[in-house]
């Protein structure tokens, strides 16, 4: 519908109606939750990351009943790694590199096991999922264009992690004209202070990046 909504948000309240927003989940996929992944071979812990599931499934369930799109992302390369810069693939010390066999195959790699989006948060029909080499989500995708076609304005994030990924795309899209808002309980970082931060400066400075605000408060404007 285009009747405007708001929602208790930070730095101040977000309006938005549900036809010109999408709610876009960023790389919820198997590589970064679940054990034996990209994540771990980080040497992250992927539990922490694990428990914004349940407020994830909530929020999506909410959306999909309000009609609004949904936009699921993953972090994905081509399997012959054409995509994947070699300071990517080389940058630190990982025990498995992009492109190598895991335990959920080959790692960050499209159409392999570990790149799967979580069965919780699994994509339905009508649902748009976007493949990015990046961690933003307009860098070398279609995103923008999508977007365009839709009329779409304002965008909810989730997903992980929060500094990273779902930064790096809430500042790309925030560039492009897009009102953003951060979802503070369906995100989450294997570093707790750093999802921290990136909430605080997100909604610094009247709101410089966009808006944070707890799923139940979109939620309840749905309602
Ligand atoms: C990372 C992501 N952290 N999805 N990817 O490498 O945030």
């Amino acid at each position: 519908t285009s009747t405007l909504l708001t929602a208790d948000a930070q730095p101040f309240a977000f309006e938005f109606d549900v036809a010109r927003t999408a709610l876009v989940i960023i790389d919820m996929q198997r590589d970064f939750i679940e054990p034996g992944g990209f994540g771990e071979t980080l040497g992250n812990d992927v539990s922490l990351l694990a428990a914004i599931v349940p407020a994830c499934q909530a929020m999506l369930a909410g959306w999909r009943r309000a009609g609004g799109l949904v936009i699921h992302t993953r972090e994905a390369h081509r399997p012959d790694l054409a995509d994947c810069p070699p300071a990517k693939r080389n940058r630190g010390n990982p025990t498995l590199r992009i492109g190598d066999e895991g335990p959920m195959g080959r790692i960050l790699v499209m159409g392999e096991p570990g790149n799967q989006i979580i069965d919780a948060l699994a994509p339905v029909e009508g649902e748009i999922v976007i493949d990015k080499p990046g961690k933003g989500a307009f860098y070398a995708t279609g995103l923008q264009s999508m977007l365009q076609q839709r009329g779409i304005a304002r965008l909810l994030f989730a997903g992980v992690t929060t500094e990273v990924c779902v930064q790096t795309s809430m500042r790309e899209a925030n560039d492009r004209g897009y009102d953003c808002l951060l979802l503070e309980d369906c995100t989450e970082s294997y570093f707790p202070r750093f999802k921290a931060a990136t909430l605080e400066m997100v909604r610094a400075q009247g709101g410089i990046v966009g808006w944070t605000a707890p799923s139940t408060a979109l939620l309840g404007a749905l309602e």
